[in-house]
């Protein structure tokens, strides 16, 4: 059994595409980033860095395992079930590649792009414009890659549930999708997937409304996982 903490955003969405691919067992702990469910201290024990997603794995060889970040979580979980990770050369290198391009460039620049774009209490036209053409450049990148191949490093992998999330949201993030077909295809093709659309479902019966306290979520954790 795995406790996943979770919110229906790109990165949360993420570990719940693996979890479902995989069909494990899990249960959501709602973490409502709206509300500032992120720093009450039994999430805190779990994920220092105060930020979605992390699991326990309660089952994880050598004992429970609490992690977090979700590039951490999503090579760890594939390496323990032998799936989704190439486990050596080439095509591991490459996944890995394409996960690390996903955590370090995509998803920070594009989370930047959301901020200035939606979020931002004052309109900062430049850091709109910085952040929407890096992530066009981006895109431009995930675009030349996926030009003849149906997911972004051979078998569909890890690399491909980080970055889906991401580029969903490309209205949000102000890109011309006419600009990027390999892109639009390749939304089509991953979004198609059972287990993808299982994981997103999760997002829709999620409650930004309610937030947990500390008693209620040390109540909840201490609850049987089993
Ligand atoms: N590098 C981290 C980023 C996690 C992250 O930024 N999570 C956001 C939601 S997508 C969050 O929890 N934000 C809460 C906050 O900003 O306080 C990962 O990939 O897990």
């Amino acid at each position: 059994m795995i406790d996943l903490f979770y919110a229906p955003t790109p990165n949360g969405h993420k570990v719940a595409i693996l979890l479902e691919e995989l069909g494990l067992a899990y249960r959501i702990i709602p973490i409502n980033i709206r509300k500032n469910d992120q720093f009450l201290p039994s999430f805190l024990a779990v994920a220092p860095n105060n930020r979605i997603p992390a699991i326990v794995d309660h089952d994880f060889a050598g004992g429970p395992l609490a992690l977090m970040e979700s590039g951490a979580i999503l090579t760890v979980l594939a390496e323990a079930h032998g799936r989704f990770l190439p486990q050596a050369g080439h095509a591991r290198a490459a996944v890995l590649q394409w996960l690390n391009w996903q955590m370090g460039g995509l998803g920070p620049m594009a989370g930047q792009n959301h901020h200035f774009n939606q979020f931002a209490p004052e309109r900062i036209p430049y850091a709109m414009q910085r952040y929407t053409d890096e992530t066009a450049r981006l895109y431009g990148v995930l675009e030349r890659q996926l030009a003849g191949r149906d997911h972004v490093a051979g078998e569909y992998s890890i690399a491909d549930m980080a970055i889906y999330p991401w580029v969903l949201l490309h209205e949000r993030q102000k890109m011309d999708m006419t600009q990027f077909p390999n892109i639009v295809a390749y939304l089509a093709r991953v979004g198609e997937r059972p287990a993808v659309q299982r994981a997103y479902a999760h997002g829709a019966a999620f409650d930004w409304e309610a937030s947990l306290t500390e008693e209620s979520l040390h109540a909840r954790l201490a609850a049987p996982a089993r």
